[in-house]
């Protein structure tokens, strides 16, 4: 079976491969494992009748039982016609100039673009920001084409990186780099963006030098075309790293100024224009292709945003801008609206049914919005309503990853949790039992941030500020308590080493002698902490992890492994046991199937399997396991399963 994959796949067959192409295909070696891949599966699924969803969000069950439909587009040349023949991707859109081109050209092309264009954040902020990023690849697939014509105008689909390349491994036991090639193939006309934590890469954490390029390389060479860097403390050593991995990779690279205070506040004194206006200067002194203004928590007014882009334009008329945003306050429409009249060239918006609140603005307000200015972004508007159908369905069936944040908060301009993080700390806080002081949270988020020194607050600093606020609460801990007991207080372990120096040096220093108090005797960085890091032997981990897993480990396996060492080595574990799942349509995968109920299952191309509950057994006289009856096929088998209750 091996030869066969080899002779039939699409790179063998067009004669392009590579010197180490065997070691380099995962699919070569993912196929042959297909064989006891039924098995496998049916093991997942007695487990998930006996025990339920490992991954189950706090919500229940999924909100949708039907099959998804998938829509239609309009076709723009006939209306009233057939709608358009979307069964193969477009061809057409803005990738085009990076791969004929190149980085700069495309740049360029951006900025002469007379209108406003738009990144799509719905595969990747808007369900970190919404449903603790639990959105498989596979409901991402099933749309990938309509959208590769809908938004063929958009500047970029955003659909990796930040969680969603943990909570892949971890939660959804995806393989982020398969999402990525998959996605690739469906969609080859609209660039794809990753979001990037410069030196902290897909992690959070620093890292030796050569993981960041590694990572940087494999990211390019597997399809992406974007990279937004930035780093959590606006640390400018952290973000050269990052900067200088996606320019070599060949990557378009947008660096990014992560956006904090208020600069038409006067009050707010620590991050003003002129904070930002130098630290733009220094990102363009490293030759950067994009700017980036990073609001991730939705501080950005309006008028903020007239004055800061409005600033940035006039002493950069030739660099592209590109805003983010988060609508945690319900501000963040009119602030991407006035962030294009002072200049920016692209927006960040998410599809109608997954933006708004902690996620970004709404692809169709914004979208309609610039329609009626010079300033249209192409994309239309029967487009939007197509695929907001599809997302609209998507969106109930990871109802149970809801964090139940209901309506906009303004409360965000003081204590400025990012988007992501505000749900995922409403999500643990009721977790830990603290669900009811969500309130509490919020204002030990604030002194939490004060006691830091008032930093930037994105992950991972967001992280540190956020494990200090819940260490407050559940110490009953004000913030004078901590600064007079700090010597013999136990700290969270991310709190010592951020004032360690472990993520970097914050602007305006760390807060002394708070800063002494906390560490101790413990070693202190005060420079870039990856720099005195040993750099990585890749061919000796490739090697160790064959060892350990088998043959099918290949190279962005060990990238993999090297930013999570833990969660890639249970994701094996898990691959062990129950194989790949991501065939698995997400209500089964999330949700205890019915008795009687049928399933069909496509493993691979042509081999679909039909399934169905028949019983769960009792508990096994003397074990802890029962039988659950499944049919295959029409053959019924028993599948022993433990049961974890
Ligand atoms: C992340 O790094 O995950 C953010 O969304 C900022």
């Amino acid at each position: 079976p091996f030869l066969f994959r080899l002779l039939t796949h699409d790179v063998f067959i067009a004669g392009k491969t590579w010197t180490t192409f065997i070691d380099d295909t995962p699919d070569l070696f993912r196929l042959v494992q297909s064989q006891n891949r039924a098995q496998k599966l049916l093991a997942y699924l007695g487990d998930l009748a006996v025990n339920g969803s490992s991954i189950k969000g706090q919500m229940g069950e999924p909100g949708l039982k039907d099959e998804i439909v998938i829509p239609k587009l309009q076709n723009p040349a006939d209306p009233d016609g057939p709608p358009l023949d979307t069964s193969v991707p477009c061809e057409k859109g803005w990738r085009n100039i990076i791969v004929e081109k190149g980085p700069e050209a495309f740049a360029k092309a951006v900025r002469e673009y007379p209108g406003v264009l738009i990144m799509d954040t719905t595969w990747r902020d808007a369900h970190q920001s919404l449903l603790a990023t639990r959105l498989r690849t596979t409901d991402m697939v099933n749309i990938a084409k309509e959208t590769s014509w809908a938004l063929a105008n958009a500047y970029s689909l955003e659909m990796w990186g930040g969680a969603t390349f943990d909570v892949a491994m971890r939660f959804l036991y995806e393989d982020p780099w398969d999402r990525l090639r998959t996605l690739r193939k469906l969609v080859p006309n609209i660039p794809f963006q990753a979001l990037v934590r410069g030196a902290n890469g897909v992690g959070y954490t620093s890292y030796p030098d050569n993981a960041i390029y590694d990572f940087s390389k494999k990211a390019v060479e597997n399809g992406l075309d974007i990279f937004r860097v930035f780093d959590s403390l606006n640390y400018f050593e952290n973000l050269k790293l990052g900067i200088d991995a996606a320019k070599k990779a060949g990557g378009v690279c947008e660096a990014v100024v992560c956006y904090s205070g208020d600069v038409a506040n006067p009050k707010k004194t620590k991050y003003t224009l002129q904070y930002y206006l130098d630290f733009v200067d220094q990102l363009v002194s490293e030759g950067i292709h994009v700017l980036g203004i990073k609001d991730m928590a939705g501080l950005l007014k309006p008028q903020s945003a007239t004055m800061l882009i409005g600033a940035i334009r006039k002493k950069y008329p030739d660099l592209p801008i590109h805003v983010h945003s988060h609508d945690t306050a319900g501000i963040a429409t009119a602030s991407m609206l006035a962030a294009a009249a002072a200049g920016a060239d692209v927006v960040d918006v998410a599809i109608d049914s997954m933006s708004g609140l902690t996620s970004q603005p709404s692809m169709g307000a914004v979208c309609m919005a610039l329609e009626q200015t010079e300033l249209g972004t192409g994309i239309r508007y029967a487009d939007i309503q197509a695929l907001n159908l599809y997302w609209t369905q998507v969106r109930l069936l990871y109802s149970c990853f809801e964090a139940n944040v209901r309506a906009s908060d303004s409360s965000v301009f003081d204590h400025e949790m990012p988007g992501g993080q505000y749900t995922n700390l409403m999500f643990q806080a009721s977790q830990l039992g603290l669900g009811t002081q969500w309130t509490e949270i919020k204002k030990k988020y604030i002194e939490a941030n004060e006691l830091c020194g008032d930093v930037i607050k994105v992950t991972p600093s967001s992280k540190v500020v956020g494990d200090f606020a819940q260490f407050m609460v559940s110490n009953k801990l004000s913030k004078a308590d901590v600064i007079k007991n700090a010597e013999n207080l136990d700290f969270p372990s991310s709190v010592v080493e951020f004032f360690q120096g472990y993520l970097g040096q914050p602007y305006g220093g760390f807060p002394e002698p708070l800063r002494t108090h906390i560490i101790r005797s413990k070693p202190r960085i005060d420079g870039r902490p990856g720099a005195g890091m040993e750099p990585l032997d890749f061919k000796k981990i490739k090697s160790e992890l064959r060892s350990k897993f088998g043959k099918h480990i290949v190279d962005t396996d060990v990238t993999s492994y090297v930013m999570y060492p833990k969660v890639f080595e249970e994701y094996q574990g898990f691959l062990e046991k129950y194989g790949d799942l991501s065939v698995l349509p997400t209500r089964y995968f999330l949700s205890k199937p019915e008795v009687g109920e049928e399933m069909h299952i496509s493993i691979e191309k042509g081999k679909t399997l039909i399934i169905r509950l028949m019983a769960v057994g009792p508990v096994v006289e003397g074990k802890t396991t029962r039988d659950v009856w499944i049919e295959v096929n029409g053959e019924v088998r028993a599948v022993p399963v433990e049961d974890k209750n």
